[in-house]
């Protein structure tokens, strides 16, 4: 892609920790596409892969390997298109880490200690609260204000970490003088927390141990339907969007995503039928929606040659840009230039 300093630039990132579900493609992924599209003229779109933010949870090395490969290949064939977008792995880039060092010196422990990422992680995995757990926020950071990032598409449990990437710019930007762009953050208005099938007051995650809990951009039809018939609901009959009917809601929510219907037409389409009839045709649209990227995956994941291609070339053009940054930050604290 073609990476333009007078358009504004939009950034965004998945983590290879895991298979990715469909909250990962509804609340973030399927936007990054409508935005590279509808956005193009306005905005650079770069999309990262970023295993450096996965390894704060223990991975096993032949399996993140695998995944970072495989992201690759879902974003595109999710449509991000590398003549309009920069798709690259963030470890290829190692400005992600040297800014990130920087901006740890810049983020205070009581900010880290508020974020609830950070406290649902370290519950879960208790056995090893290692200071990368607590320090994740200051590389998501890094990985934003390197290319200068306007927009930033994330769901809804990403917005406290970009609320605290601004904090960080504008107290860099303060002492240092303007040097960062503050972000915003964008979030779909439908989709922005698909959640759990097995606890639907939870978020549907990647690395949940439950696989009837998450619905996977690769799973197979028979999958997808046996998972969404199996889905938690309530002892209501009804298929109507209310308080208090959280898995029904969130059936509602991810149907609506696959088929562009509001809640209005959803209840009326199912008035006088039962849950079960809902949740067949919540599985039909999603198992149908997702069957062109899984076969445009298939077809991608058989090329390794491009997939390599693509990442070297890509890391190399975002490492230019961000070099830029990184260098006038070292300038800015003092750093002296290497003679
Ligand atoms: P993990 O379980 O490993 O923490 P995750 O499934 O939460 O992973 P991330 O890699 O942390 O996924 O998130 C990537 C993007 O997907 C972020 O923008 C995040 O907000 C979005 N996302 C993740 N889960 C959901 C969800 N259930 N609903 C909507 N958006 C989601
Ligand atoms: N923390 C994010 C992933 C992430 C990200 C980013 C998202 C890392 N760096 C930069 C947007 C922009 C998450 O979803 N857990």
């Amino acid at each position: 892609m073609e990476f333009s300093n007078s358009k504004k630039t939009i950034l965004s990132g998945v983590q290879p920790s895991g298979n990715l579900t469909i909250g990962n493609y509804l609340g973030a992924i399927r936007n990054w596409e409508t935005l590279q599209n509808e956005k193009y003229e306005e905005y650079n779109s770069l999309y990262c892969v970023v295993d450096m933010h996965a390894i704060t949870v223990r991975q096993t090395p032949a399996e993140l390997r695998r995944r970072t490969m495989e992201t690759v290949a879902i974003y595109l064939a999710a449509g991000i298109d590398p003549a309009k977008s920069l798709i690259f792995v963030q470890s290829h880039v190692p400005a992600h880490a040297q800014l990130s060092w920087v901006l740890n010196c810049y983020t205070m422990f009581g900010e880290l200690s508020r974020m609830t990422q950070f406290k649902d992680k370290s519950a879960k995995n208790a056995q090893n609260i290692n200071a990368g757990l607590f320090t994740y926020p200051a590389l998501m950071a890094a990985d934003i204000l390197l290319y200068q990032a306007d927009l930033v598409p994330v769901g809804i449990d990403q917005k406290q970490h970009l609320e605290l990437t601004r904090d960080i710019a504008e107290r860099f930007n303060q002492v240092y003088g303007n040097t960062f762009v503050v972000p915003e953050c964008y979030m779909p208005k439908t989709g922005a927390k698909i959640c759990s099938l097995a606890d639907p007051t939870k978020k549907m995650s990647k690395s949940d141990e439950n696989p009837n809990a998450c619905v996977l951009m690769l799973d197979s039809k028979d999958d997808i339907i046996r998972k969404f018939k199996r889905a938690v609901t309530d002892s209501d009959t009804s298929v109507r969007y209310a308080d208090g009917k959280d898995g029904i809601n969130n059936l509602m929510t991810i149907y609506s995503c696959f088929t562009g219907k509001t809640f209005e037409d959803i209840e009326k389409e199912f008035e006088g039928k039962g849950y079960g009839d809902f949740k067949m045709a919540v599985g039909e649209a999603c198992a149908d929606g997702l069957a062109p990227l899984q076969a445009e995956f298939k077809r991608l994941m058989a090329d390794k040659v491009y997939l390599e291609n693509l990442m070297r070339e890509n890391a190399d053009q975002a490492s230019y840009i961000a070099r830029k940054t990184l260098s006038k930050v070292y300038r800015k604290i003092g750093f002296l230039a290497k003679p």
